[in-house]
């Protein structure tokens, strides 16, 4: 069976849901597993008041039994302590509205760069607040939650995932030469997640002064997965290279506008000398096949598949589009020139979206283990996993 996860729930609803269907039985998972995920992505400095609003955690509705998942789709519900106010905007009840039948804090002033507009033309609504609560980054965390499964079990077969800030509004961060050992205790221990202490008291003032603006800041985030067995996607179909997975994983998260795995661009500006890695024996690497890249800068993939070299991606997100000090823009009930509505929101969320990114990094890479090695339990998964990895082991015995 695929893996496959959904999620359900509007930004001031009651709550969001998440379902993941195709995680095989037997994998040990405790609810802490997952609220410390979402406790991770809550963090970073440049959220707006919504964070102090949530401590957002889960309560499994199905698929896990005695600390175990069962083989059925899990399904997981997180509250909406906002909700409460706001039970009335958000009251699924009919209730009158004004002349033109608009709810209380309505949206007409649409935000450029959001969904706002595109949204309520194509959904014909007249409210934007109808795209806004579902379009808003607040989904993400039942994101989380589904990735939170898969990382468990990646980690039961010996995969690890990581993630740091290398860019925030205009500010580099120096990538050091070797990662610290638990790259997330290290970059968590940031407040911007960055491993550049220099660089990230720079990018706490150009929040700051971002904010006195009334402005929004984007970066750039970089994940890490270590431990891959090489062979994971595939050449032979444009859907299942894992490179293709992983963008489109990636380009979905709210407001990720590019991504880049290993070199990304810069190989476009480069020879091929200087761009692909060379290959030397190192028997005893049974995950990559026995062999070595002397670099990495493929990060990871080659031909739609892992190499068993470190995959590593990095996402570019933009400024989010709320901003304080609005843009103009028309309001689409009157049709007159209008500032756009300022919402409360956040100046930047570029940490956030690391920890978001780790999250679809999981979840492509659980799919496309299980895609390889199948299973209805973790232990099947694991036989299937360990007579692969004794295959590598065999070819190089001969
Ligand atoms: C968001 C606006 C803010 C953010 C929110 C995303 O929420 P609110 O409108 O309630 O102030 O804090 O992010 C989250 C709630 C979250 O959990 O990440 C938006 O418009 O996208």
């Amino acid at each position: 069976m695929p893996l496959r996860f959904t999620t359900a729930g509007e930004s001031h609803g009651p709550a969001l849901v998440s379902v993941l269907e195709g995680m095989p039985a037997g994998v040990p998972v405790l609810a802490t597993d997952v609220d410390q995920q979402l406790a991770r992505r809550q963090q970073g400095y440049g959220r707006g008041r919504r964070m102090q609003i949530e401590t957002d955690c889960i309560e499994f509705l199905s698929g896990v039994r005695a600390g175990e998942t069962l083989g059925s789709p899990i399904s997981m519900l997180i509250r909406n302590s906002d909700w409460a106010n706001w039970r009335e905007i958000m009251d699924p009840a009919p209730r009158d509205g004004d002349a033109h039948g608009l709810r209380k804090r309505h949206v007409t002033r649409v935000r450029p760069g959001h969904a706002d507009l595109t949204g309520i033309l194509k959904y014909d609504r007249t409210d934007a607040r109808d795209i806004l609560e579902r379009a808003s980054a607040r989904e993400t965390t039942a994101r989380v939650a589904a990735g939170a499964i898969c990382r468990v079990l990646l980690r039961e077969v010996g995969v690890e995932i990581g993630s740091h800030l290398v860019h925030l509004g205009g500010i580099d961060a120096r990538r050091p030469e070797v990662f610290p050992a638990d790259l997330n205790a290290a970059a968590d221990a940031s407040q911007l997640r960055t491993l550049d202490a220099d660089a990230e008291t720079q990018m706490i003032a150009r929040i700051d002064a971002a904010k006195a603006d009334g402005n929004t800041l984007g970066g750039i985030c970089e994940v890490v997965v270590a431990g891959l067995p090489v062979g994971l996607g595939s050449h032979v179909s444009w859907d299942t290279r894992i490179d293709g997975k992983l963008g489109q994983a990636m380009l979905s998260i709210p407001a990720v506008k590019g991504v880049e795995i290993g070199m990304g661009f810069e190989a476009a500006r480069r020879t091929g000398a200087d761009v692909h890695d060379e290959i030397e024996a190192a028997p005893g690497r049974t995950r990559a096949g026995h062999v070595r890249r002397r670099t990495n800068r493929a990060g990871g993939t080659e031909g739609g598949m892992t190499t068993g070299e470190e995959l590593v991606i990095r996402v570019a997100m933009k400024p989010i589009s709320t901003l304080m000090r609005p843009l103009g823009t028309v309001d689409t009930v009157t049709g007159e020139a209008a500032q756009a509505v300022a919402e409360r929101s956040d100046v930047t969320a570029v940490p956030a979206m690391g920890v978001i990114a780790e999250a679809m990094a999981a979840f492509v890479m659980a799919d496309a283990l299980l895609a390889k090695f199948g299973g209805d339990s973790l232990a099947e998964t694991r036989r299937n996993l360990d007579a692969y990895l004794a295959r590598l082991d065999e070819r190089v015995d001969r």
